[in-house]
């Protein structure tokens, strides 16, 4: 009897099993037709952080400057190895003061073919100035510039590697933007007047690389690398391209990011996308640190101050951001 039992039980284990193994392809088969499986990526934060470290490590990459060439050639070449062409657009601008500033865009592209298009982009170029420094002696000292500017930067590399690892299913632009952080410093009466921010961002939206360029939508990434970032859902985001902006946000949130994402009005920014947005008429969104607790500005604690360096960085900030874009563009069809 006992021996009975126990091939009984056997026998039926052997039919949950199999009945169970048959049913499990079933499923994700129908599963796979309605939804084709994304492999997202996983974004590896030290690589984006070598990225970071790397850019910092040419010192403050001032227009004009040495630094600033060598950091050039080292982005066009990054993008060289991870993605499928590169431009380079080339320009002369005139800052606030009247110096005349070499200026260079730097664009990659994964999929160059694909009709359905979106960039992801930052400014590469370092402020001159550290002009809201608590000590006004460094009020004229160009600054590391590791979170505004090489973080978003830092980013958008490692996402460029992934994609270049194993494709999205739409084209990808990486942009990185000259001379936005070369505006009139605070103590200057051209301050708060003129467009003197965005420069390479104006230039590129009046002069596109390419004259048929028109993607979906674009992503601007300011300062993104400070630890316990706050993203605020910031005005021209808002009034031109708000459907991205929720779309990305509940994809942070979804992911688990919310503390990060902040469903909640941070005030209009004159960043590089305002003149993507009233120039090129693409619709982009600045995914950018604005802090309530800042007093005198509504940046990240050291905004054009020396301590905008690499001890500000921190690797679950660069990971929120990057998990959550690739997410996105992963997702895209
Ligand atoms: C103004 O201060 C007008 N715009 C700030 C844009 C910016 C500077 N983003 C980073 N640095
Ligand atoms: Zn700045």
């Amino acid at each position: 009897m006992k021996y009975l039992l126990n091939s009984l039980f056997i026998a039926l284990a052997i039919l949950l099993f199999s009945c169970g193994g048959n049913d499990s392809p079933k499923t994700s088969k129908a599963e796979n037709k309605a939804t084709p499986t994304i492999n997202i990526p996983d974004f590896n934060a030290d690589s984006a952080y070598k990225y970071v470290a790397d850019q910092v490590a040419f010192g403050p990459r001032v227009p004009n400057t040495p630094a600033h060439d060598a950091c050039a050639k080292y982005l066009s070449g990054k993008l060289n190895e991870f993605a499928d062409t590169v431009v380079v657009q080339k320009f002369k601008i005139r800052a606030y003061d009247g110096t005349i500033l070499n200026g260079k865009n730097i664009i990659g592209s994964i999929n160059p073919q694909a009709k359905k298009r979106i960039f992801i982009s930052a400014h590469w170029d370092s402020r001159p100035y550290a002009d809201n420094d608590p000590d006004p002696a460094n009020h004229r000292t160009p600054i590391d510039a590791a979170n505004d500017g090489a973080s978003g930067v830092g980013v958008i590399l490692e996402i460029a590697r992934q994609m270049g690892l194993s494709k999205p299913n739409i084209g990808v632009d990486y942009i990185f933007f000259d001379t936005e952080d070369y505006g009139p410093p605070m103590d200057s009466p051209k301050r708060g007047q003129g467009e003197y921010w965005g420069l390479g961002a104006q230039y590129w939206s009046k002069n596109l690389h390419d004259p048929d360029y028109s993607p979906h939508y674009g992503i601007l990434l300011d300062m993104v690398g400070a630890k316990d970032a706050t993203f605020y859902m910031e005005g021209f985001s808002m009034e031109y391209a708000s459907h991205i902006l929720k779309k990305v946000w509940n994809t942070g949130k979804e992911l688990g990011y919310g503390e990060y994402f902040l469903f909640e009005n941070g005030g209009y920014i004159d960043d590089d996308h305002k003149y993507i947005n009233e120039i090129a008429k693409i619709p982009t969104i600045d995914i950018i640190h604005l802090s309530k607790d800042t007093p005198g500005n509504s940046f990240f604690k050291y905004w054009h101050t020396i301590g905008d360096n690499m001890s500000t960085i921190d690797k679950n900030t660069l990971k929120v951001v990057g998990q959550t874009l690739l997410t996105v563009s992963y997702r895209e069809k």
